[in-house]
């Protein structure tokens, strides 16, 4: 891994991507976001694709499933669990992803 990629971004750059990353936020040092979906089944098949897609990266959510709901928090161990721009590409992953906005 590049050292740049676990390097925590700055707080002002977090807020100039998070302008392109609807319905997320800065959470806790995470990139958050609930996903919501019309049942379960469309839920679980997020995770399915998002997951893969995540294990591809080797960068894992720390994410939560309540039946349609899907919560979604990134941010990056080996950088002190800050948000770094691995994070904001699997963020924009997640949002290519999901059929619900
Ligand atoms: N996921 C996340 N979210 N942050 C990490 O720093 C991280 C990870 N590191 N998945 C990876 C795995 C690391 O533990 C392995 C050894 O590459």
């Amino acid at each position: 891994m590049l050292a740049m990629a676990n390097k925590p971004l700055k707080s002002a750059e977090i807020k100039e991507v998070l302008g392109g990353l609807p319905g997320w936020k800065l959470q806790r040092d995470a990139l958050a976001k609930t996903f919501t979906f019309g049942n379960f089944r469309e839920a679980l098949s997020f995770m399915v694709r998002a997951g893969f897609e995540a294990e591809a990266m080797d960068h894992h959510p720390d994410w939560t499933n309540v039946y349609n709901r899907v919560s979604v928090r990134l941010n990056t161990h080996d950088a002190g669990g800050k948000v770094t721009a691995k994070d904001v590409t699997l963020a924009r992953k997640f949002q290519v992803l999901s059929w619900v906005g």
